[in-house]
């Protein structure tokens, strides 16, 4: 290919326009741009024209064709869950479920299904930043041998509501306010409040959304869940209730509300830049697939309704199964081909597992293929090929727009008699087997009343979390309740808390200012103070006790020790975890035995809000010129007020007293080439230092 200005060489240059403009040509017709029709292109940068100067010819079709494609490129964004990031990968079955489900993808140990996997967050429209306070999306699509099985979870193990017929008023209540366009991404706002405060059933999710659990550090480092109760059936059709629950095995880790807020203004793709460069590293994310079985004895004796998506089965009381492992490693070619035109379906199910009447997963199965409908554009967006089943598949279904598969003879229809050309048929050995469980009753709109008790699950989530992780959530509830104008929506929730815990109810009221609590609101049955406190329930409680997959920002100028910036790096890789460079400039620095090293942020892009763990090495020669930058005191400022490990030369102290107000105590460590680092690093893997706080 050649490099033509378009005074130098190329043919059309003459015709075209701005001097100094680059044509880049080539006389090798594989490599040659073509239409949509494949006829060559001469000359991609000027529309037709008589003249010189114009007027520009409607009969340029390649011009218009050109636009016209442009013009067609967005497809609307889904409703829920537009911001999305995914990745290939495989699942691998640990051993043999054989005895409680056929289905295919789990009846052989080491069996690899591939799989494509994709987060987001649900609130927010297509271009909002990752680190919303929002339930984030996990949805996981199994290209077995015997079909896809979508498994489309989120974050946290329960809803908002108990009944598909709510779900458009949630949503509506929840994303930006009709009239004025805004807020984005957020449930602080009047209508979210307004509609989850009369909605009694709302709460114990409420918890978990104004926990840690919606401000992850990393999408690969949280949970994921099926949230309803799903069937396992064997071969003989008998059936077992399941819970599906997806454990990362880097450990979860959140961040900090403060960090948050400032982590979308710094850098609003932080999860899917971490993603992409972990991917990139080859640093594969892991996930064991977990499950909870239970039969209907179980089911019957439980305390809740199983069938209600509002609540979940503690791990103390169902232990977890694990029964195998997904591996994400692989990135998109195309984020427009794969991860916006993926087309998730809860009732894309296969052979051996099967729905419960869960009315919440039943109204899905209608939605998904209704909304995929509407997004792809027709009824062929299984012939997309990141929707495509990857076993051979067969069927006499036919044309619609932009028919993919098109069954090549006379037939199009069974039964027939077409011999060897008939197409194929039924198998009933196969074939996908729904529960044959008896139904009867009158048709109702009642909800039954073993969905009554919404506050109970609610008490065991407060009660389950540390002091530190409840402190967050009160925190959470005022900050979100203070953006709410109305008072009588805000009073409203208290008298909701206070069938949670008081001292939740009297904090929030406290920092709203509000004095005098109201009456709790009459629960439709009264909350059970027995349940137990389940550890599970915390991300605190479970630590990752490593610090693998995480990163140190440590600061340099020129003159840093080369020494001690190599030891660092080394006793941070030692610990799983990565460095990023940061300094005055990104390029051009000298360390102090003359090697050149390059950084990979300046200090103004670069606020410790994006680290785990911060080292600061700058060289004594430039500490006045770099501590006087605002944006370095901010890195220190922040780094020590949310609670990180920082590793500092000693002649730093003083300067870090100045920005701090006080000595840096806790958490901090003295490095230098010899001394430090060890102390310093071994402590990565606590993540954060609490006692700080
Ligand atoms: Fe969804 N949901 N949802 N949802 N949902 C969609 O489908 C819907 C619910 C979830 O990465 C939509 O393709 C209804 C629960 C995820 O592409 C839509 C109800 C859970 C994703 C839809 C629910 C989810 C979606 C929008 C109440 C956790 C993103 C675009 C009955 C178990 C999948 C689309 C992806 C997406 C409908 C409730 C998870 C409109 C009607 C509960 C992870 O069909």
């Amino acid at each position: 290919m050649g490099t033509n200005t378009n005074n130098s060489g190329c043919p059309f240059a003459s015709k075209a326009g701005n001097a100094g403009e680059t044509h880049q040509t080539t006389n090798d017709r594989d490599a040659t741009l073509t239409t949509a029709q494949g006829a060559p292109i001469a000359d991609n940068q000027n529309w037709l024209k008589m003249g010189n100067r114009g007027p520009m010819l409607l009969e340029d079709h390649i011009a218009r064709e050109k636009i016209f494609h442009f013009d067609h490129e967005r497809i609307p964004e889904r409703v829920v869950h537009a911001r999305g990031y995914a990745a290939h990968g495989y699942f691998e079955t640990y051993a043999s479920l054989q005895d409680t489900t056929c289905a295919d993808l789990f009846a052989r140990a080491g069996e690899k299904t591939p799989v494509f996997a994709r987060f987001s967050t649900v609130a927010g429209n297509k271009g909002s930043a990752d680190l919303a306070r929002d339930v984030r999306g996990f949805a996981v699509k199994f290209y077995t041998k015997e079909g896809n099985w979508d498994l489309v979870g989120n974050n946290i193990p329960v809803f908002f509501i108990q009944d598909a017929m709510k779900f458009p008023d949630l949503i509506h209540a929840t994303k930006a306010e009709p009239d004025r366009g805004f807020p984005q991404a957020q449930t602080a706002h009047d209508n979210f409040w307004d509609f989850v405060s009369l909605t009694p059933e709302s709460m114990h999710m409420l918890t978990w959304i104004m926990s840690d659990r919606t401000v992850p550090r990393s999408l690969r480092f949280m949970e994921g869940f099926g949230v309803h109760t799903f069937r396992f059936l064997d071969k003989a059709g008998k059936s077992t209730y399941v819970k599906f629950h997806w454990k990362p095995k880097l450990g979860m880790q959140s961040v900090l509300w403060d960090e948050a807020v400032k982590i979308n203004g710094a850098d609003p793709d932080f999860h899917r830049r971490d993603m992409w460069n972990a991917l990139g590293a080859d640093d594969y994310p892991e996930w064991e697939l977990g499950v909870q079985l239970f039969d209907e004895a179980f089911a019957e004796k439980f305390d809740f309704d199983v069938l209600d998506s509002t609540k979940l089965i503690p791990e103390e009381e169902v232990p977890v199964k694990p029964i195998g492992r997904m591996v994400l490693d692989r990135q998109v070619d195309n984020y427009f081909a794969e991860t916006e035109q993926v087309a998730f379906c809860t009732q894309n199910m296969v052979r051996g597992i099967d729905h419960s009447n869960d009315p919440l997963l039943q109204g899905r199965n209608f939605s998904y293929l209704d909304t995929q409908t509407k997004r792809l554009g027709g009824p062929n967006f299984t012939h997309i090929p990141i929707n495509a089943p990857k076993c051979p598949f067969s069927n006499f279904q036919q044309d619609g727009h932009m028919a993919m598969h098109a069954r090549k003879g006379r037939v199009n229809y069974e039964p027939n008699s077409w011999g060897e050309d008939s197409g194929p048929r039924e198998n009933p050995d196969l074939g996908f087997q729904s529960h044959s469980e008896p139904a009867q009753g009158a048709k109702t709109r009642h909800r039954s009343e073993t969905f009554a008790d919404h506050y109970s699950q609610a008490k065991q989530f407060y009660k389950s979390q540390t002091a530190i992780e409840q402190e967050h959530m009160q925190s959470a509830f005022s900050f979100e309740l203070s953006k709410v104008k109305r008072e009588d929506i805000r009073e409203r929730m208290i008298a909701h808390l206070l069938n949670i815990d008081t001292t939740l109810a009297e904090k929030v009221a406290e920092q709203l200012g509000i004095s005098e609590l109201p009456d709790a609101i009459k629960p439709a049955i009264q909350p059970k103070d027995t349940l137990k406190p389940s550890a599970a329930l915390s991300i605190l409680k479970n630590p990752p006790g490593t610090f693998k997959g995480r990163k140190v920002g440590v600061i340099i100028s020129d003159g840093t020790s080369a020494k001690t910036l190599s030891n660092v790096k080394s006793k941070v890789s030692e610990q799983g975890g990565t460095v990023e460079i940061i300094a005055n400039k990104v390029s051009g620095l000298t360390l102090d035995d003359g090697t050149s090293v390059n950084a990979d942020e300046r200090v103004s892009g670069a606020p410790s809000v994006l680290y785990d763990a911060v080292a600061i090495l700058v060289n004594p020669d430039k500490t006045d010129d770099y501590f006087s930058m605002k944006p370095l005191q901010d890195f220190v400022s922040d780094a020590y007020h949310h609670m990180k490990f920082m590793g500092f030369e000693k002649h730093l102290i003083k300067p870090i007293e100045k920005i701090l107000g006080k000595e840096p105590s806790t958490g901090c460590f003295i490095v230098n080439e010899e001394t430090g680092l060890d102390e310093f690093s071994s402590k990565l893997k606590e993540l954060r230092c609490w006692d700080r706080a």
